[in-house]
């Protein structure tokens, strides 16, 4: 054993509990601390998705106060989407850009504790609201002014809780730029990397492009409701539509970071199961660019109808079904690179290919609000919140399982349980649909969003959602159970390409990876890489 591989078998062995898992600098455990955290704010925000689902379960006021149901569908959204998606993204980074470059860890590995370390006390600070004078801020995750500032002081928390989360994505996103940019092992150029490193190093630009400007968005108004500015404020000359402006050019931005991670997850597994190289790995690179790139000029879909200039409007529209567009291109060749290959159904494929209808499906209802004729009857109803499910949960969501379910061997070496794996993924497939597709109907219907209580009409598809909402929640329990014994009771070892068609760097290194994945560069062989050989 050389001194150096004596050092790190050191080091692996020799460290105390708070050590390891509090002063990490390593990319694995901090990948570990980003899931395990991202998993529990997953059954936070989703036991306040069964408090509101409770009370929409019929009409009329059963369980909750209107005031605290607003809290709550504000406090789900923010959790969920700051809590749930983004760092399980950065949890899923840190585990596997070192693995699949070729790098024995993250560029800046004192900084990725610091990253990880400021969400505890970010959500710490956030979830403290509900307990404080007035309650916590209830006016929706996009804290719209007026409506924001009419709630208790607990709003200045909220903010500051926000600023924290956006320190914590933007120095992890310098974390993966440096890394990739830096850390790639000899000859394995830009165009020879993984889909999932490739969505990552152009999400990290979308994040460092705008967290800042929601930190700014947000501060402005901290200052109109504690410093007697008035920016936002229409009796002082402000004005609130300018607050929607800067949110949502954050915003809009803000629900792509939440999917192109998704699409290299995709992109991975995908080929695998179907025993082809991606089918049109460049067009795939580029498509993500594309969809960044165009994630900047159309922000005011979400304000339609605020009152925007014709020319607005339509600039908005279409440059908005200007993204079905590399979306499409997407789409197709997933399903390309699936078309007479040799499929076979493992749990990662199961999901994948879920994600790829229900991602179909939430954008296809995306366009359709795109018309901004037709917006006018959307806005504002549930068929916004389905749409926005569909993409998040049956897109976001499905695909972070889905990566987990794939490199969970890898990362401990054991094989989880296929029939309870499969069990959790045929239970949220339905269950989901279940929850999901019927708020489109209620949407069109003209059922309001963020209301504890509605007309008897919509009586029916509510219930309906309800019990798909009690069934998909209740089946993540299943996840738990999964994860849990495959960490610690599975007894079959998993081999170190766990997958047969599996290509990749991360697939060259034992299961369970070694603690600082690549002492030594690898060896780029062409043939060998995750798309196939792209050279001819
Ligand atoms: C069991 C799963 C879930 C259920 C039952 C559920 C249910 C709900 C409900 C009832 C609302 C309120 C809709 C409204 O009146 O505006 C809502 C809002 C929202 N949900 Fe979920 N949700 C689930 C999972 C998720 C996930 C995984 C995400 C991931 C990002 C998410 C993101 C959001 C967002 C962003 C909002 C908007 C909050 C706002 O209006 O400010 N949800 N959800
Ligand atoms: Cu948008």
């Amino acid at each position: 054993m050389s001194s150096t591989a004596q050092a790190i078998h050191h080091e692996e062995h020799h460290q105390g509990f708070f050590e390891r898992w509090f002063m990490s600098t390593n990319h694995k455990d901090i990948g570990t601390l980003y899931l395990s955290f991202s998993f529990l704010m997953l059954f936070v925000g989703g036991s306040f998705a069964m408090l509101i689902r409770g009370e929409l379960f019929e009409p009329g006021l059963q369980l909750i106060q209107p005031y605290f149901f607003n809290e709550l569908t504000a406090m789900h959204g923010l959790v969920m989407i700051f809590g749930v998606i983004m760092p399980s993204f950065v949890g899923l980074a840190n585990w596997m850009i070192p693995m699949q470059i070729g790098a024995p860890d993250m560029a800046l590995p004192r900084l990725n504790n610091l990253s990880f370390w400021i969400l505890p006390f970010a959500f710490v600070l956030l979830l403290s609201t509900f307990f404080m004078p007035g309650g916590a801020p209830a006016a929706g995750w996009t804290m719209y002014p007026p409506l924001v500032l009419q709630g208790g002081d607990s709003f200045a928390f909220m903010i500051f809780a926000i600023h924290l989360m956006g320190i914590s994505s933007i120095l992890g996103s310098i974390n993966i730029i440096a890394t990739i940019l830096n850390l790639r092992a000899p000859g394995l150029d830009l165009l020879k990397m993984p889909m999932f490193c490739w969505s990552w190093l152009i999400t990290s630009f979308l994040v460092i492009a705008v967290m800042p400007v929601l930190a700014g968005a947000v501060t402005m108004m901290l200052f109109d409701r504690f410093f007697g500015t008035n920016f936002f404020n229409a009796a002082g000359g402000g004005d609130p539509v300018m607050y929607q402006h800067v949110f949502w050019f954050f915003g809009h931005p803000e629900v792509y970071i939440m999917i192109l991670p998704a699409f290299g997850i995709i992109s991975e597994i995908v080929p695998t199961f179907s025993r082809k190289p991606l089918f049109g790995y460049k067009a795939m690179v580029y498509a993500i660019a594309c969809i960044a790139f165009l994630s900047f000029i159309v922000w005011s879909h979400h304000m339609f109808t605020v009152g925007l200039p014709l020319g607005a409007e339509v600039f908005f529209m279409f440059s908005t079904m200007l993204i079905a567009v590399p979306t499409g291109v997407k789409i197709f060749n997933w399903v390309t690179t699936m078309w007479r290959g040799s499929l076979s159904f493992e749990v990662p494929m199961l999901w994948a290919i879920a994600f790829i209808v229900l991602f179909s499906i939430g954008g296809f209802s995306g366009v359709m609000m795109a018309l901004v004729p037709a917006d006018f009857q959307y806005n504002q109803t549930y068929f916004i919140v389905a749409h926005f499910h569909y993409v998040l949960v049956g897109g976001a969501l499905f695909a972070i399982i889905a990566g987990v379910y794939y490199w969970l061997p890898k990362w401990t070496g054991r094989m989880y349980s296929e029939f309870w794996a499969k069990l959790h993924f045929w239970s949220s497939a339905i269950s989901v649909n279940v929850l999901f597709f019927p708020q489109h109907f209620l949407g069109l219907a003209g059922m309001p969003r963020r209301i504890p209580d509605y007309n008897v009409a919509f009586a029916d598809w509510n219930m309906v959602s309800s019990i798909g909402g009690f069934w998909f929640g209740a089946t993540q329990l299943i996840f738990v159970g999964v994860v849990i014994h495959c960490i610690w009771f599975s007894k079959q070892k998993a081999a170190p390409r766990v997958w047969e068609h599996a290509y990749g760097l991360e697939w060259t290194l034992p299961s369970p990876a070694p603690h600082h994945s690549f002492t030594v560069p690898p060896v780029i062989d062409d043939t060998k890489l995750a798309h196939g050989d792209i050279s001819h």
